[in-house]
């Protein structure tokens, strides 16, 4: 069974060990590594978020059936140790649904208070809202549990529909210890601009969902929890390393997938400003720049689709890519790797893997990558 499309940069080779799902052995080629391929783990229900544990194994989730399950290394998988229950789903048949349960992140202090966050499709009255929740992870090895689960934060019910796209669904914890969550524009553009409205926005708020005294201003109507506005739909966001600067990389729309520099209180310009086109092809906005609005770091030309983002911080094994992005690209089926330099973007390498990518993470010298689909599969790239 290959699980891989036959593609020029994935070689498929005879495997000489296999691990209890190490099924299938690859090659990745870059212009600095050549990466051998593993996959860890296998027949994941649309996996959608990875965090990696202190004590080496892998916390995953998977998107429509809402479940969390843990995984190691050396291939073993548990059967899920959570599901969320009041998971949005929408009803009848809907193929291009991406409601259910999305990101999930250690707590910063977890080792003292074993904290785990994520971020999911809570069925409301009026559709569904975003939602964070969080539960203590403990147990035994094996029997891990999730106790005292609760939600921190609920959009609010103005805000609330039944569209099945356009979550966001990312989080990340700041340096400055506050909870970021990426809401997209659910799929009516306008949104973006509205500031009252939660959604085509970056939220900041504290860990147990409350507004931060020092949240930036933007007018007095604008939404308490805005940290950023005029996003489309942001699920690739990350701390640069070094700094407390918080990049993200937004499905933008044809052609115009983009990179943006997060700053409180600015407006990146959703649908005004943007790099290509609507999806049914007619020109969307007003050019790449407007008065009061942030353009785009930088505009990918080829669709990436971006899913996930990691830095290459302090990889003895990755020394060549010291500080570069990793973005993980659902329609780029691989991985863009992106050098930052004086604020502009220096250099920019497509890495096939043949797989939708919806999760990126660097870990014990390894690339570690989640696949999207309905047979997803934890993969390990590790350079040779
Ligand atoms: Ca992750
Ligand atoms: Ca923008």
């Amino acid at each position: 069974m290959n699980l891989f499309r036959s593609l020029v940069a994935v070689t498929s080779l005879s495997l000489a060990t296999a691990g209890v799902a190490l099924a299938q052995e690859n090659v990745v080629e870059s212009q600095s590594y050549t990466f051998d391929v593993q996959t860890v783990v296998q027949g994941l229900e649309h996996p959608w978020g990875l965090a990696f544990l202190p004590d080496g194994r892998f916390l995953v989730t998977e998107r429509d059936p809402g479940t969390i399950r843990i995984g190691t290394a050396d291939g073993q998988l548990s059967d899920p140790i959570h599901r969320i229950e009041d998971l949005f789903q929408p009803k009848g048949p809907t193929p291009m649904s991406q409601a259910g349960l999305f990101d999930i992140r250690l707590h910063p202090d977890f080792e003292q208070n074993q904290l785990v966050y994520w971020v999911y499709s809570r069925v409301t009255e009026r559709g569904s809202a975003v939602a964070v929740q969080r539960a203590r992870l403990g147990g035994m090895v094996g029997r891990d549990q999730l106790t005292g689960v609760e939600d921190v934060w609920v959009m609010d019910e103005d805000w609330q529909n039944a569209s099945p796209v356009h979550y966001g669904g990312r989080m990340l914890w700041g340096a400055d210890g506050m909870l970021y969550l990426t809401i997209g524009d659910r799929y009516v553009m306008d949104r973006a601009q509205d500031l009252e409205d939660q959604a085509g926005a970056v939220l900041r708020m504290t860990e147990i969902g409350e507004v931060p005294p020092d949240n930036p201003r933007f007018d007095e109507d604008a939404n308490e929890y805005l940290f950023t506005g005029g996003h489309r739909n942001i699920q690739a966001i990350a701390v640069r390393p070094g700094t407390e600067e918080i990049w993200a990389v937004e499905h933008g729309p044809l052609g115009g997938d983009e990179i943006n520099h997060l700053i409180g209180g600015n407006n990146y310009g959703w649908p005004w400003i943007t790099g290509g086109d609507d999806y049914s092809g007619a020109p969307i906005g007003v050019g790449t720049e407007r008065e009061g609005m942030t353009s785009a770091i930088h505009i990918f030309e080829e669709t990436v689709a971006p899913s996930g983002l990691a830095f290459v911080h302090d990889e003895p094994a990755l020394q060549d890519w010291t500080g570069d992005m990793l973005v993980g690209g659902l329609v780029a089926e691989g991985i863009v790797r992106v050098r930052l330099g004086n604020g502009n973007v220096v250099d920019e390498e497509w890495m096939e893997v043949g797989r939708r990518i919806r999760d990126v993470e660097i870990h014990d010298g390894s690339v570690w990558l989640i696949t999207e689909h309905s047979d997803g599969e934890v993969l390990r790239l590790t350079p040779r």
